[in-house]
């Protein structure tokens, strides 16, 4: 296949062209050997929960061995499919909530805490004493009521008392109140083993109650706490795309997830030891650079540059100019060992949950962090001698990364006055129409970046705040996207006179996967600031996914439908097409219950129609998109301007 077919990237697309001449597979050439994709798998009507099976139903079994019909198979496929996207969101959180807890008392030297004056706003919202108290005590009881929430025996997710009252009330009317979040997770393999739940109905209502177990739990602590441990994010300049990398540097490139590990190679990598180092074997230093949602952990908090997103990973190492790859968790294709192998790059893992076969691996412990960070930047720099032929695609686009919620609040109203009132105000007004999240990964079942940016480009262009995170956010820098001079070159009239007057870019990069709270609570906080509705489902808003591959992505859609949002996914994406009461619920039905729902289409203009068709149908039930008639004062306007 021509490598314009499979990426839009042109950095992508020369190091595809690269690889097939010498005869190296990435994953395209890997789904060419796929295909055909098995058609049960596809339409989720494929069982092999127990062993009586698998079961697969077809015009000739409508049912499997234990009678199993399509809508129960299709429930529990998807239910499995959220359970493993809430767990890895969760497990992350837990992981930072560990360091975190380490790094309060004490026994993490190499991490702090940065943000007190987050740190001192979560802890009032779990109900903690912050009065004359440091913020290391402060930050420990904190760090144990966030490990709670993973496994407390009692009550619901404290997270979820941020989203609006009537939002918490409807979930508890429907018994989807997230509890603890390995309760949330069991209960839903429980649920969809062989012979327990068998309704399909109430299987995909375990689905939300999962799902929003990680956008209000486990994805949110990770979020707060990383934050508050790292810095919260503000924005920074940075750089994207494969040019970042220095043919006369030593590269080393970060991947996976949790900033645990490219924090300590950030700091690392600028120790004067190092860079002495890094000189005597005739580099002129060290370029650190992230791929997937680490990159974006790291552009927002460092200004570190992005090198690509998922389906750049083996892409960079056939630069021949990396020297090092440190990932931990998620997204790390085991296909990287094979490409490392290839070149002198040295492929090392970090988390002792995620090794891979073959490959070095160099625990990362939270009391020697920093130690173990230098160790890897080491054996980077020995390794810059042992270098072949290099080439670097000459492609990068600058980026401005970070708006936290924090952030968009102290734009918008200032360091005294932060407030959302100008975005509600424009809302209302109708400059801008609506706002959409556009999240998620890179398939190499589509033009890698294609849909992202289209659909981007497309939504801003019909007046439209977008944004965005994970490798969506990456797609769209490596277009200049994340740029806001260039990113505002499409935005419509509206928008643009908006963001030119408040300083804000049509598209806003909000960090990685877990970082999809934070779109939560900026919905949340459209509410509380008044005029647009009593609950998220009243907002003028939608979710987008067009180039899904993980089941992260599922468990977001699943948690952004729960809290009332539409969410689009391309075709093909969502395995539920086995079963026409599975798909008329997602697509439909649910939205009768929790005030949003799924819906699917891969052409990103056709997406970007249906988005805005939704936000109109929303403003217009809200009563924002009558033309008020203007009108001079009159004598009883004056009276009711009176005052006493
Ligand atoms: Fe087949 Fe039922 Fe076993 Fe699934 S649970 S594999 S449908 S027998
Ligand atoms: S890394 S889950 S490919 S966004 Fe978060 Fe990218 Fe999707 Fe992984």
């Amino acid at each position: 296949m021509e490598p314009s077919k499979r990426s839009s990237d042109k950095a992508a697309q020369e190091i595809i062209s690269r690889m097939a001449q010498l005869g190296q597979q990435n994953a395209w050439d890997r789904l060419e050997a796929q295909l055909p994709q098995c058609g049960f798998g596809k339409q989720g009507v494929c069982c092999r929960i127990c062993s009586m099976g698998p079961c697969r139903i077809s015009k000739k079994a409508a049912v499997g061995i234990c009678g199993a019909d399509a809508d129960t198979i299709v429930a529990r496929n998807f239910l499995r499919i959220v359970a493993g996207g809430v767990s890895a969101h969760s497990d992350h959180g837990r992981t930072v909530a560990e360091v975190f807890l380490a790094a309060a008392k004490g026994e993490a030297p190499d991490y702090r805490i940065k943000d007190i004056v987050k740190l001192n706003k979560l802890a009032r919202e779990l109900g903690v004493e912050t009065a004359g108290r440091s913020p290391q005590d402060i930050a420990v009881d904190v760090g144990e009521i966030a490990l709670a929430e993973y496994g407390k025996p009692h009550g619901t997710q404290s997270m979820a008392r941020r989203a609006p009252k009537p939002r918490q009330d409807l979930w508890q009317k429907l018994g989807v109140t997230p509890r603890a979040i390995d309760r949330e997770i069991a209960e839903a393999l429980h649920r969809s083993a062989m012979g327990v739940d068998q309704d399909y109905r109430n299987v995909l209502r375990q689905a939300s109650r999962l799902a929003l177990a990680d956008g209000w739990g486990g994805s949110m602590l990770a979020t707060e706490l990383q934050d508050i441990l790292f810095g919260t994010p503000y924005p920074g300049r940075g750089e994207v795309n494969m040019g970042v990398l220095k043919a006369d540097a030593v590269n080393i490139i970060v991947h996976g997830h949790e900033p645990i590990l490219s924090e300590m190679i950030a700091v690392a990598s600028q120790d004067k030891e190092m860079l002495a180092e890094a000189q005597k074997v005739g580099s002129n230093g060290i370029n650190v650079a992230g791929t997937c949602c680490t990159a974006n952990e790291l552009l927002m908090r460092h200004g570190i540059p992005i090198a690509g997103n998922f389906l750049n990973q083996e892409l960079v190492i056939a630069t021949g100019a990396i020297e090092l790859m440190a990932v931990d968790v998620q997204c790390v294709m085991q296909g990287l060992g094979e490409i490392a192998r290839c070149y002198h790059t040295k492929l090392v893992t970090t988390a002792d949950k995620a090794r891979i076969a073959g490959v070095e691996h160099v625990s990362i412990e939270e009391k020697t962090a920093l130690k173990t960070a230098k160790e890897l930047v080491r054996m980077a720099i020995a390794n810059y001698r042992n270098r072949g032929q290099v080439y670097i695609p000459a492609y990068k686009e600058k980026a401005v990364g970070g708006f936290s919620f924090e952030t968009i609040n102290y734009i918008l109203g200032g360091r005294f006055r932060a407030s959302f009132r100008p975005l509600n105000d424009n809302i209302i007004n109708g400059r801008i129409r609506g706002v959409v999240g556009i999240v998620g990964c890179t398939n190499p079942k589509t033009p890698q970046d294609s849909t992202h940016t289209t659909l981007a480009r497309e939504l801003i262009k019909r007046d439209i705040l977008v944004l965005t995170t994970g490798c969506a956010t990456i797609a769209c820098g490596k277009q200049g996207l994340a740029n806001p001079k260039k990113a505002l070159e499409w935005a419509g009239p509206g928008l643009r006179e908006v963001c030119e007057a408040v300083g804000i870019a049509p598209i806003l990069p909000c960090g990685s996967c877990v970082d999809n709270s934070r779109l939560l609570v900026s919905c949340s906080e459209l509410v509380r600031e008044g005029g647009l509705g009593e609950d998220l489902s009243d907002l003028p808003i939608a979710g987008a996914c067009l180039e899904s591959m993980h089941e992260k992505a599922i468990a977001i859609g699943q948690y952004f439908v729960a809290s009332g949002a539409l969410v689009v996914f391309a075709e093909d994406i969502l395995p539920i097409a086995g079963s026409a009461n599975v798909s008329e619920y997602l697509y439909h039905g649910i939205e009768k219950d929790l005030g949003g729902r799924w819906a699917v289409e891969s052409d990103p203009v056709k997406a970007a129609e249906m988005i805005l068709a939704h936000i109109e149908g929303k403003r217009d039930a809200l009563g924002i998109n009558k033309t008020k008639e203007r009108k001079l004062y009159d004598m009883a306007d004056r009276r009711a301007l009176a005052v006493d």
